[in-house]
């Protein structure tokens, strides 16, 4: 009987959902493999564990005894190797299995050296595929979450690690890190907080399909510098990145999140209600209050959620005046001052006044070395041989290749293609740097320029961005710009 109820799934599969369920059934029967012997379990197996909850993410188990002899393998719903373990006195079915399954009742295939039998389990609606897997970080690490690193490739830079799964209030040098449950993302304990400060990230979710009132919510602390820190939602299609949160609770008088309170936002998302999105959780910020706290990202609500403790959320997504985009960057000389250039208005950076144009160069020094901002160009499409140039002044400050920086990002995903710094300044003269864009030929990209630091030479000056070359233009290796993103 177990056989016929798994074929007749696996035709179900095969034939898709438009055929009625009686046809593919009285089908099946009259066929001649479902008329087929059915063999009878050989062996028993006992569930020690047979449901799955996609909130406590648990791992299934059963055993069996004498009369199993060694149990080979599992067979059924594409399960392979990897996804479960058997001893010799257990079967454990792993839970990076289980997430991805629809809710419902399940029977999987034992095979072993004495016959075959079935083992069943059930995995709970708890609104499975409206939900991103492990979203409260309640299982003390970071499964279903994707890190990685932003500079160089250096792991021990990588802010995203098992380790900054801590649990509530003790990691704190004035906690609590409060969120939802018995863990967030936070410092790691023990760990001397200007050292986690430092090191940056990305950190990405499972992919969920927006359900209910099409309303998130998340816990979302520290992150000073609201375009050094936030969440961003993208939509899985295009990798269009939709909505960008800041904490901007932190910003407030004697605010808490400045001790590491995560507080509890709710965003508006429902302009995408049945589409597939995934979250990004960035830090790339490496000075005091740099990091974040994370905690909950809660993506089905139904009804909306009335809770919005840390105050209404505002959409940081770069947006651009003109959606032309020109092969020549408009106003890349600065002849015409900062016209085209958008200094960012977001919380954190001082004020908007850093960045000023002397002589045809874009300088972050207007209130001095003490000046921190960052400047978006307008777009331009990367045409031509696909090279781009400009040249770079001062911007040598002691931890000067993560505080002082030019990007360029692909418009809409605003995924940061390449970052490049001043590392062959010769301290009086600006540098020419050629940038290879080749790889992204036709794509729609723009220059953000960054001075996240405060010390001496802690300034950037851009000038000179060319855009469009016909031929390769020709340079050494001395002019190459070196991508730190990798
Ligand atoms: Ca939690
Ligand atoms: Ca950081
Ligand atoms: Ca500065």
């Amino acid at each position: 009987m177990k056989r016929k109820v798994m074929l007749s799934f696996c035709l179900l599969l095969l034939i898709g959902c438009t055929d009625p369920l009686s046809e593919v059934e009285s089908s099946l029967l009259s066929s001649s493999e479902a008329s087929e012997e059915i063999v009878a379990d050989n062996f028993a197996i006992t569930p020690v564990i047979d449901t799955f909850d996609f909130d406590l993410l648990n791992d299934l188990e059963y055993t069996f005894y004498d009369d199993a002899g060694d149990i080979a393998f599992l067979s059924g719903h594409n399960i392979v190797a990897s996804d479960y373990e058997i001893t010799d006195s257990y079967i454990r079915i792993k839970r990076h299995y289980l997430v991805y399954l629809t809710p419902g009742e399940y029977e999987l295939d034992v095979y072993s050296t004495t016959g075959q039998s079935t083992l069943s389990f059930v995995v709970l609606d708890k609104n499975n595929e409206y939900r991103v897997i492990n979203h409260s970080f309640e299982t003390g690490d970071l499964f279903g979450w994707e890190a990685s690193t932003i500079f160089k490739g250096e792991r021990n830079l990588l802010a995203f690690t098992n380790d900054a799964v801590v649990a509530h209030g003790t990691s704190a040098e004035s906690g609590p890190y409060s969120g939802n449950g018995d863990f967030l993302i936070g410092p790691p304990e023990g760990e001397d907080l200007a050292t986690y400060e430092e090191k940056i990230g990305m950190l990405k979710s499972s992919t969920f399909t927006l359900g209910g009132s099409g309303y998130i919510t998340f816990n979302l602390g520290v992150g000073r510098v609201a375009d050094l820190a936030y969440l961003s939602i993208y939509r899985a299609s295009d990798n269009f990145e939709i909505a960008r949160y800041s904490d901007r609770y932190y910003h407030r008088e004697g605010s808490s999140s400045k001790f590491g309170y995560a507080p509890y936002y709710k965003a508006d998302l429902s302009a995408y209600l049945g589409e597939k999105l995934y979250a990004i959780l960035h830090d790339c910020g490496g000075h005091s209050d740099d990091y974040v706290t994370f905690d909950y990202l809660e993506t089905y609500h139904d009804p909306k959620p009335s809770i919005d403790i840390g105050g209404p959320v505002v959409n940081e997504v770069p947006t651009f005046a003109l959606s032309y985009a020109p092969n020549q960057l408009p106003n890349g000389d600065f002849s015409l001052g900062l016209e085209m250039w958008n200094v960012s208005p977001n919380l954190g950076w001082q004020d908007t006044s850093a960045f000023h144009v002397e002589a045809g160069i874009l300088k972050s020094n207007a209130n001095g070395d003490a000046g921190r901002g960052l400047i978006r160009s307008s777009l331009f499409t990367i045409d031509g041989a696909g090279y781009v140039s400009l040249q770079l002044g001062a911007a040598k400050g002691a931890r000067f290749d993560k505080d002082t920086y030019v990007s360029v990002r692909l418009y809409g995903c605003n995924t940061e293609i390449i970052r490049f710094t001043n590392d062959r300044s010769d301290g009086t003269n600006l540098v020419t740097y050629y940038v290879d864009l080749t790889k992204y030929l036709n794509k729609v990209a723009y220059f953000e320029v960054v001075d996240n630091a405060t010390g001496s030479w802690d300034t950037i000056f851009v000038s000179d961005i060319k855009t469009y070359y016909e031929e390769v233009p020709d340079f050494t290796g001395i002019n190459f710009a070196n991508n730190l993103m990798y």
